[in-house]
């Protein structure tokens, strides 16, 4: 009995000098495991007499209850001072004050972009877009561009590598106009803003830039229409009414007759400058009569329908709404340009 209770007391202050899990149940295994010291000590009951067992095996037991109530409690001790040991080191101070939401704003090509579109809202044009990666003949062929056609060299276009130059990247949204004219019938007037690709990049180039198109087909459009468009368009999106504009004689093959719209130079008003290369004027876009044979294309009859289309680059207008004359800063992503916009 008493060799019982000094086992008990010795084991007790085991248990409690230890303070982590792991040392613990090596201590329980050394009095409750399979070769520890209380199961060796029931295995001996076969040793006693069959009067003594009883009373024997029923001390053993009780101690067994009693050293497994002492770890499990000696358990929880640890892992609660465990706890809040953790809980100490990752207090958190919910007193300090918040970092602050940094404000976003818009980039000055979306800027300039939504500013476009409305203006063309405004007068009835639907605005609509289409695939970036298209097909030879959307992008070309359909435009009067056929295959050796110089036009196709001064376009730089990134082929798509699927071993016939079928597919590439468009180089201009027109194949968005054609793909609607093929599906809607006149009268047809929209925009088709996006983004472009061209193998090209200098200060007045980046490999992607957007471009805004527009198309009007009708039974009577006509020039004086196409320049009404045009020239009240840049007078709004510049705030400049007294703004001067002029036309020259230009080339598409998707277009006939062609032609360029200059602006008296925003820099100098018309006097000459670095911006307008002393020449008083700034090319701001291309446009003309849509080709008969583009809407032959798309089965749209040339008799009875006439258009007129053109084509702008947004960071273009955006360099000059804003003053910036290097076109790649659009694209660098720097916070002390795009903070500027808003
Ligand atoms: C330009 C200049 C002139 C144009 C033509 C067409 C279409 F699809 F109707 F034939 N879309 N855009 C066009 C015409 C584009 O960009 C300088």
């Amino acid at each position: 009995m008493n060799n019982l209770e000094n086992l008990l007391n010795e084991a007790i202050s085991l248990f409690d000098s230890i303070d982590n899990t792991t040392e613990l149940e090596q201590a329980k295994a050394h009095y409750l495991g399979k070769r520890g010291v209380l199961t060796e000590m029931l295995r001996g009951l076969g040793k006693l007499s069959p009067e003594e067992r009883p009373a024997m095996g029923g001390h053993i037991n009780k101690l067994k209850k009693a050293l497994e109530k002492t770890i499990d409690f000696r358990r929880e001790t640890i892992l609660s001072k465990k706890m809040e040991a953790q809980l100490t080191r990752e207090a958190l101070d919910v007193s300090l004050s918040g970092r602050g939401l940094g404000m976003g704003g818009l980039h000055p090509v979306t800027r300039t972009l939504e500013r476009i579109e409305s203006l063309f809202r405004s007068i009835g044009f639907t605005v609509v877009s289409g695939p970036e990666i298209e097909t030879d003949f959307y992008n070309f062929t359909a435009l009067n561009i056929p295959k050796n056609h110089p036009a196709r060299a001064v376009h730089d276009t990134f082929y798509i590598d699927d071993g016939k130059n079928e597919h590439l990247l468009r180089t201009h949204t027109s194949p968005v106009q054609i793909r609607y004219m093929q599906s809607k019938r006149p009268p047809i007037k929209i925009i088709a803003p996006g983004r472009v690709y061209r193998c090209d990049s200098d200060v007045t180039h980046t490999p992607m830039f957007h471009q805004v198109e527009g198309l009007w087909v009708d039974e009577n459009v006509n020039f004086s229409a196409l320049k009404g468009v045009l020239v009240d368009f840049i007078k709004q999106f510049s705030e400049h009414e007294e703004l001067s504009t002029r036309f020259r004689p230009s080339f598409f093959p998707f277009t006939e007759p062609s032609a360029e719209m200059d602006i008296s130079c925003v820099m100098c008003n018309n006097k000459g400058c670095r911006i307008c290369s002393y020449t008083g004027w700034l090319e701001i876009l291309g446009c003309g009569m849509v080709h008969p044979k583009v809407l032959k294309y798309v089965n749209i009859d040339s008799e009875k329908y006439i258009g007129f289309a053109f084509g702008l680059g947004v960071e273009r207008l955006a360099m000059l709404r804003y003053g910036v004359n290097d076109i790649r800063m659009f694209f660098e992503n720097d916070l002390r340009f795009l903070k500027q916009f808003n």
